[in-house]
């Protein structure tokens, strides 16, 4: 069977920029498993099911942490997807654990960017082997696909953005810098920050580190419908960085740089 692991430019690039691309790492059965689980999450939506960015251009569906969507696929998805073994290679971490999953429809072409932001922001994450599994069911171009800022998840951690008002910041009283608005920048000058970013195929996948500013994604006349699946993972150097009030009270330890563990999250290797 062919080495689906990742060569050694793509581990010098996921710790270099934060982001890479796997092209054709799943087979058509594993896009249609993966699909069949995304529709049912979407003809079932969870409790945390939204509309992102409400009112505005950007609004699209979104959902995450469907809790019956582990019984319904998930677990099987998961299980037989080769993302925990491809991981312990691109990040050299003995163990792999599932976090989560979140899925974004953005359907009838005019859906504009999803708005630059770091995931860090939210989860209280710190280390390098963290990915954020960007799984499109649809041919997109690179303008239409995930971009990422080359090298951000090694730098800055921004305040967050409150989703249904865009300049708001999500801590208020936070001494964690505004986050830069990198859509007016790149209008401005498309050179202005260094953007990765690829086209994707069914079976590519592209793997972004959560403590990364990625965005983008529109869809347009060329591309009226996107379908991404997104899932989780951490390892082995995972750890915990509290954010004001944020709290994980199923943590093991919720201390600054405590491992990041919890019974709740099943470690795949
Ligand atoms: O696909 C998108 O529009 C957004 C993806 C994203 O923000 C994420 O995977 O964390």
């Amino acid at each position: 069977m062919a080495n689906l692991g990742p060569t050694e430019d793509q581990k010098r690039r996921y710790a270099r920029d934060g982001a890479v691309k796997a092209q054709g790492l799943l087979s058509p059965a594993q896009v249609a498993q993966a699909r069949t689980c995304y529709d049912w999450a979407i003809a079932n939506p969870g409790p945390h099911a939204l509309i992102l960015y409400p009112g505005t251009p950007r609004a699209h569906h979104c959902d995450v942490r469907n809790p019956a969507l582990w019984n319904a696929g998930l677990d099987a998805l998961v299980h037989a997807l080769p993302f925990a073994e491809y991981l312990a290679e691109l990040w050299g971490s003995e163990h792999v654990w599932y976090l989560a999953e979140e899925l974004f429809a953005k359907e009838g072409g005019k859906v504009t960017n999803t708005p630059w932001h770091q995931d860090s922001s939210y989860i209280p994450l710190r280390g390098g082997h963290w990915a954020n599994v960007w799984i499109s069911f649809e041919s997109l171009p690179a303008r239409n696909a995930i971009s990422v800022v080359r090298g951000s998840h090694r730098g800055t951690r921004y305040n967050g953005i409150v989703h249904d008002n865009l300049p708001a910041p999500l801590y208020p009283d936070s001494d964690l810098p505004r986050l830069p608005d990198v859509e007016a920048d790149l209008a401005r000058d498309p050179a202005s920050w260094e953007m990765v970013s690829w086209n994707s195929e069914p079976g590519d996948v592209i793997f972004v580190h959560p403590g990364a500013l990625h965005g983008g994604a529109p869809v347009d006349a060329v591309t009226p419908d996107r379908h991404t699946l997104v899932l989780r993972f951490f390892g082995d150097d995972a750890t915990y960085d509290p954010l004001h009030g944020v709290d994980l009270p199923w943590m093991v330890d919720q201390t600054d740089g405590a491992p990041f563990r919890s019974p709740i999250y099943p470690q795949l290797r």
